[in-house]
C-alpha cells in the first residue's frame, strides 16, 4: 500500500514511472485521498475526480516553472499531494495546518490563491501576458469546472483570451455537476459534446479522410478547421468555444493517463488558446460520493465503509430554518419565489424548492446575475428572496447598489454564512457584509440572535415594500423554540435582555449568547451589566442614545470586521449625537482570517464569551475606571 506515493515528494519523481506506475498511483491517491477526507472533512468528490487529471498534469508539466491554476481551488488535494505535502494533509482545514485551497505561502506551486470560482481564466490570462511582457517560455494551464465556467468572469476571460489569441490552455473538468447538479443553456451544450458520438464520429472520419489525402490533407484540414462556414457547424465539436477564438480539443475521458497525456501533448503543438474538454466522474472510486456526489462535495469526517457521517447534528442549522420559513411565507403569499446561485442545498433553498420546484431558479454560479435577475423579477410584481452566502454576495455589490437600492426594489438578500466560517479559511469568510451592505442607502439590515428572531427577520424583511437584507451565522441554531407565526419587528427597535447601570453592551446578531454569557460572568464579578440586542444595523436603533447616556461604559459586539461595522456605525452614529465617551468596540481586527475550528477561531480572536469579558475588563481597567 501507497509505495508509490511514499516516493513521491514534488512532481520531477513522476517522470520516473512508466504508464501502469502512474495508474497504481493513481490508486494509492485515491485511496489516501478517502482516508484523509474521512479524518478531516473536507472537499472528497470534486478531488477524487481529478486525480488522474492531477497525476497527468503534473508528468507533463514542469510545475513550478510551467504554471497550474485551479479554478475555486477546492480540487487542488492531489496537486497538493504530489508538490511535496502529502505528510501534512491529515492537518488539512485545522488551524495553523495546510488550507483546503491553494496558498502561496505554503507551496510555490500554488501559483494563484482561490476559493471563489471563475477566477481561473482570468489569472491564467494575466500570466501568460505576464510571460509574454517577460519573453520566458513557461506554460500555462488552468483547470475550470463546468459549473464554475458557467459564472460571468468565465466567460468575460474567454472573451479576452480569444480575442488576445494568447498561449494558454483552459482545461474544462466536466463531470456535468457543480455542487449541485449543473444547470444551465452551456451545461446542456456541454452534455451534448459529451454524449453526441454522432457529432464526433462524423467529425472524426472527415479529418481522418482529409488527412489521408497526400500532400494537401493536412493543408485542407487546418483550412477547413479555420473556415467559418455552415458545415463547420455541423462538423466541428466545441463550436462555441471555436468561435470564441479557442482551438477545442476533446472530449478525453478524465480517468485515462495515456489518453490526457497525449492531448497535452497535442494541445502544445497548438498557438494561441486552446480548450480542452475532459470529462471526469465526480467522486470516482468511492462508491457513495461517486452514487451521490453533491453529499460528498464537502463533508465533516465520515466513516469509510459506508460514508456516514461520524457526528450527526442535535439542532436545526440556520439554513434549515431559513428554507422552512420559506415555506411558511410562500405559502402565505403566492408571488413569492426563491433565487440561488448554484447552492440550493447549502442555503437550505432546496427545502422551499421540494415544495414549490417551480417558484425557484437556480442560475448557476452567477451571483451578479441573481440579484439582477432579482431585481426584474421584483420590477414585474414579483417578490424575490434571494440566498446567497455573505462571502458570495461580494461578487454582487454593485448589482445591490445599482440594480436593488437606487430603484428601491422589494427584494430580501438571506445572507448565510455570515461571520467566521470556520475550516474553508480566508476566502470564505463572511465578515464584510456590514461594512459594504450599510453604506447603501433605501437597504434595512438585520442580524438575528437566533434562530427564532431569523424567522421574525425574514417575515419583517419580506413584508417591507423596499430591499432587506438579513446576515445569519454558518452552523446550528440555539435550540430555542420558533414561532411559525411571528409579529413583524418594529423597524429600528432592538431589545433589553439585561438591565444594568455602568456598562452598556451592544450586541448584534451572532454575538449576542455569548455577549448574554459575557454579561453573567461579568456581573458575579460585581459589574452592573445592560445587554442590548440592537437587531438593526441598518436603521439603528434611536434608543441606543439614551441607553449610551445612561452608562458610563459602552462596549459593542459583532461578528464582522471593525472597520466600517456595527461598531463603527454606532461610533458615528454617537458622534452624531455628541456622545463623546470612550466605546470599545468588539470584532474581528483588519486582517484575513485564516481557517481554523469556527469555535476555535472566535475565540482566538476573542469574540467569544470569555474573550468578550476579558476584552471588557481591560477596557475598563484601561481607562481606569475601576471595579464598582
Ligand atoms: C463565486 C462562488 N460562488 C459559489 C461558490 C461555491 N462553490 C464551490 S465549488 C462549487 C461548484 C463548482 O463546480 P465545478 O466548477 O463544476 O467543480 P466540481 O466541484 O464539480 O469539480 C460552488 C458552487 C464559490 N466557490 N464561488
Amino acid at each position: 500500500m501507497s509505495e508509490l506515493l511514499k516516493e513521491i515528494n514534488n512532481p520531477g519523481d513522476l517522470k520516473n514511472l512508466n504508464r501502469e506506475e502512474l495508474e497504481k498511483l493513481a490508486e494509492e491517491v485515491r485511496e489516501f485521498l478517502i482516508c484523509t477526507v474521512a479524518e478531516t472533512g473536507g472537499h472528497l468528490a470534486s478531488n477524487l475526480g481529478v486525480v488522474e487529471l492531477t497525476i497527468a498534469l503534473h508528468r507533463h508539466l514542469e510545475s513550478p516553472k510551467d504554471k497550474i491554476v485551479w479554478d475555486v481551488g477546492h480540487q487542488c488535494y492531489t496537486h497538493k499531494i504530489l508538490t511535496g505535502r502529502r505528510n501534512k494533509m491529515t492537518t488539512i482545514r485545522c488551524y495553523q495546518g495546510l488550507s483546503g485551497f491553494p496558498k502561496f505561502s505554503e507551496s510555490k506551486h500554488d501559483i494563484i490563491e482561490t476559493g471563489h470560482s471563475g477566477t481561473s481564466i482570468s489569472s491564467a490570462l494575466g500570466l501568460a501576458r505576464a510571460r509574454e511582457h517577460k519573453g520566458s517560455n513557461e506554460r500555462i494551464y488552468c483547470v475550470i469546472g463546468d459549473g464554475a465556467i458557467t459564472g460571468g468572469m468565465a466567460f468575460e476571460a474567454l472573451n479576452h483570451a480569444g480575442d488576445l489569441d494568447t498561449n494558454m490552455k483552459v482545461i474544462l473538468n466536466d463531470n456535468e455537476m457543480s455542487i449541485s447538479p449543473n444547470v444551465g443553456a452551456l451545461s446542456s451544450y456541454l452534455s451534448r459534446l459529451r454524449t453526441d458520438p454522432g457529432i464526433r464520429k462524423i467529425s472524426d472520419d472527415v479529418a481522418e479522410l482529409v488527412n489521408s489525402i497526400p500532400g494537401i490533407g493536412s493543408g485542407v484540414s487546418k483550412t477547413m478547421d479555420k473556415a467559418k462556414d455552415s458545415l463547420k457547424y455541423i462538423l466541428v465539436p466545441g463550436i462555441l468555444f471555436e468561435e470564441m477564438g479557442f482551438t477545442y480539443l476533446g472530449p478525453v475521458p478524465g480517468h485515462d493517463i495515456k489518453a490526457l497525456l497525449e492531448i497535452f501533448k497535442q494541445a502544445d503543438q497548438v498557438e494561441g488558446p486552446v480548450l480542452i474538454h475532459v470529462n471526469t466522474v465526480k467522486g470516482k472510486g468511492y462508491h457513495p460520493a461517486e452514487s451521490c456526489p453533491k453529499d460528498y462535495h464537502g463533508v465533516g469526517p465520515f466513516k469509510i465503509e459506508n460514508g456516514e457521517a461520524e457526528k450527526s447534528r442535535d439542532k436545526p442549522t440556520y439554513s434549515q430554518i431559513f428554507g422552512r420559513t420559506m415555506v411558511e411565507l410562500g405559502e402565505q403569499d403566492m408571488r413569492l419565489v426563491g433565487i440561488t446561485a448554484a447552492m440550493p442545498a447549502g442555503t437550505g433553498l432546496n427545502i422551499f424548492q421540494e415544495k414549490f420546484p417551480d417558484r425557484v431558479y437556480d442560475v448557476g454560479i452567477a451571483e451578479q446575475h441573481a440579484l439582477t435577475f432579482s431585481a426584474g423579477l421584483a420590477r414585474g410584481g414579483v417578490r424575490p428572496v434571494v440566498a446567497l452566502y455573505s462571502t458570495f454576495l461580494q461578487r454582487g455589490y454593485d448589482q445591490v447598489i445599482h440594480d436593488l437600492c437606487l430603484q428601491n426594489l422589494p427584494v430580501t438578500i438571506a445572507i448565510d454564512r455570515a461571520g467566521i466560517v470556520g475550516s474553508d479559511g480566508e476566502t470564505h469568510q463572511g465578515l464584510f457584509d456590514l461594512s459594504f451592505l450599510r453604506a447603501v442607502p433605501n437597504l434595512t439590515l438585520l442580524a438575528p440572535k437566533d434562530e427564532n428572531e431569523l424567522v421574525q427577520m425574514l417575515f419583517t424583511a419580506y413584508h417591507l415594500d423596499s430591499p432587506a437584507a438579513v446576515r445569519y451565522p454558518r452552523g446550528e441554531g440555539e435550540g430555542v423554540e420558533i414561532d411559525w407565526n411571528p409579529e413583524d419587528l418594529p423597524i429600528g427597535k432592538g431589545e433589553v435582555l439585561n438591565k444594568g447601570e455602568d456598562i452598556l453592551i451592544l450586541a448584534l446578531g451572532s454575538r449576542v449568547y455569548p455577549a448574554m454569557e459575557a454579561s453573567r460572568i461579568l456581573e458575579k464579578e460585581g459589574y452592573s451589566v445592560t445587554l442590548y440586542n440592537a437587531r438593526f444595523i441598518k436603521p439603528l436603533p434611536e434608543e441606543i442614545i439614551e441607553l449610551a447616556q445612561r452608562h458610563k461604559y459602552l462596549v459593542t459586539v459583532e461578528e464582522n470586521v471593525l472597520a466600517g461595522g456595527f461598531g463603527s456605525a454606532v461610533l458615528e452614529f454617537f458622534n452624531s449625537k455628541n456622545i463623546y465617551k470612550p466605546v470599545l468596540t468588539i470584532g474581528l481586527p483588519d486582517e484575513f482570517v485564516t481557517h481554523g475550528g469556527q469555535e476555535q477561531m472566535r475565540k482566538e480572536y476573542k469574540i467569544d464569551s470569555q474573550g468578550i469579558c476579558e476584552q471588557i475588563k481591560g477596557f475598563i481597567n484601561k481607562n481606569d475606571l475601576g471595579k464598582k
